[in-house]
């Protein structure tokens, strides 16, 4: 979809965790350690260790990696498919209470995105349990025209595929949208299928490599407020650099 100036930007496609919403230390984390207990499994993620695991993208595939770690051989896939099961439930009730909140300047973001007429869409590794009524509390219901989960495929970020699905239902190729990210592993994922991307770093993943994003920045909010027009500078940049990645401070 070229225009005179370069591909146009049509949808902006947020990740979910880290990026929407802080969720990772204080909601998923007490989840998982809550499911533990339920299920009479002694381990406790601390706030470090839990940064450590977080390379590990997937709640199930987590526990699995972390039973492994700890000796659990014969049934650890089984057994971290009983806990995510309820840590799922578990965060899907946190969620449904209105306990998570979107990061500072994030519905400034969207409401300046969708008053310009840039689509929005969401790919997240996350389950569709809990991601669906968090977009819908986080965005509003239905601004979201198209949300891609963990659900949806058969490879989790790093891989592309959440990013391919998602550019395929908006009906977009890649140069018309832009992607927005909070860790190197969701950089790789939509860098993969060749988003343009931008990373808004959390506590979690400051200091990560983040050489491959259009930009980088620590905050949607303060006097550089994230906007549509922003978002449209960062694409146009990428865009007339022929993609070549560099990462400026946005
Ligand atoms: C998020 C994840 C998820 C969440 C937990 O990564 O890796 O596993 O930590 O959610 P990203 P689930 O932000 O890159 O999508 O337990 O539902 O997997
Ligand atoms: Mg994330």
């Amino acid at each position: 979809m070229p225009d005179a100036d370069g591909p146009m930007l049509g949808a902006v496609i947020f990740d979910v965790d880290g990026t929407l919403a802080d969720t990772e230390r204080d909601g998923h984390r007490p989840a998982f350690n809550a499911a533990f207990a339920q299920h009479g499994v002694p381990v406790h993620w601390d706030v470090e260790q839990y940064g450590a695991l977080l390379a590990v993208t997937g709640g199930r595939r987590r526990i699995a990696a972390d039973l492994r770690a700890r000796g659990v051989t014969a049934d650890a896939e089984e057994l971290a498919a009983d806990i995510h099961r309820t840590k799922t439930e578990l965060f899907r009730r946190h969620v449904l209470a209105g306990a998570v909140e979107p990061r500072p300047g994030l519905p400034e973001t969207v409401k300046s995105l969708a008053e310009d007429g840039i689509r929005i869409a969401i790919a997240t590794t996350g389950r569709r349990a809990w991601v669906e009524p968090l977009v819908a509390h986080l965005l509003g219901a239905g601004v979201a025209e198209t949300v891609v989960t963990g659900d949806d495929v058969t490879a989790l970020k790093p891989d592309p595929q959440v990013y391919r699905i998602a550019l395929e239902r908006l009906g977009l190729p890649a140069e018309n949208a832009l992607a927005v990210e909070d860790s190197a592993i969701g950089l790789a994922a939509a860098t993969g299928a060749g988003l343009p991307t931008l990373v808004v770093h959390t506590d979690y993943t400051r200091g990560q490599d983040f050489t491959a994003a259009a930009a980088v920045r620590n905050r949607f909010d303060g006097p550089d407020q994230l906007t549509a027009a922003s978002c449209r500078r960062i694409h146009a940049r990428w865009c007339a650099a022929g993609g070549v990645t560099s990462a400026p401070t946005a």
